[in-house]
């Protein structure tokens, strides 16, 4: 282990490391315009099995219903929210840490999407509510299996597509939440479960 690859678990208590790249060093930048881009960190969190195993088992996993055109409909994933960062696991709140100091934002809240095969997905969206600042920073962990993250303008366009494999980290910034919207879509190839963790943090949910 190098001196940037942070322990979330010690291996004598678990039989394996939980690490992130505190340097991010993988880490690719894609400016989708003057204003917003999208990173990308290949293997940013080693042991990200292990991690899924236990999200999968102990998370809390319950099905949302949400308004979609007027109608309340049952969202096709299963959420896991943690308001208070201290609720959550240790592992994810070491590694909000490591957000937090790189990214210059408190991570203090986040959620878990539990994608349960290729039919389930996240439709064209902003992070509205969580994000009301002009610019913010928003990351997001997969876990499992790949699954494709598209991200296209919001007034429509071509969209960039991104595949973050289990331990990967993608993270929108800048105005992606207002100027952007992004999704998971379905998928007709068989996929397995996928987990992605998103972190948030009470500062950008207020307005500038
Ligand atoms: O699962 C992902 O990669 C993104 C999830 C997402 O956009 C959301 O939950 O708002």
């Amino acid at each position: 282990m190098t001196d940037a690859a942070l322990p979330l678990f010690g291996a004598a208590e678990t039989g394996a490391h939980v690490t992130v790249d505190s340097m991010f060093a993988t880490a690719h930048r894609v400016h989708l315009d003057a204003h917003s881009w999208v990173e990308h960190v290949p293997g940013w969190l080693t042991g990200a099995d292990r991690l899924f195993d236990e999200l999968l088992q102990d998370a809390g996993w319950e099905q949302r219903r949400s308004w979609v055109y007027g109608e309340r409909t049952v969202e096709p994933r299963l959420t896991a929210e943690h308001h208070d960062l201290t609720t959550a696991p240790e592992t994810l709140q070491d590694a909000a840490r490591a957000l937090s100091a790189h990214y210059g934002v408190t991570y203090d809240r986040l959620w878990l999407n539990l994608y349960r095969d290729h039919h389930d997905s996240t439709g064209w969206h902003g992070d509205g509510a969580s994000t009301r600042r002009r610019e913010c920073v928003v990351p997001v962990l997969s876990l499992g299996a790949a699954r494709r993250f598209l991200i296209r303008p919001t007034a429509g366009g071509r969209s960039s597509s991104f595949r973050p494999l289990a331990g990967d980290l993608v993270v929108m910034g800048g105005r992606c939440q207002t100027d952007w919207r992004h999704s998971v879509p379905k998928q007709t190839a068989p996929s397995g479960p996928r987990i992605s963790v998103n972190f948030a943090a009470t500062s950008q949910a207020r307005p500038d």
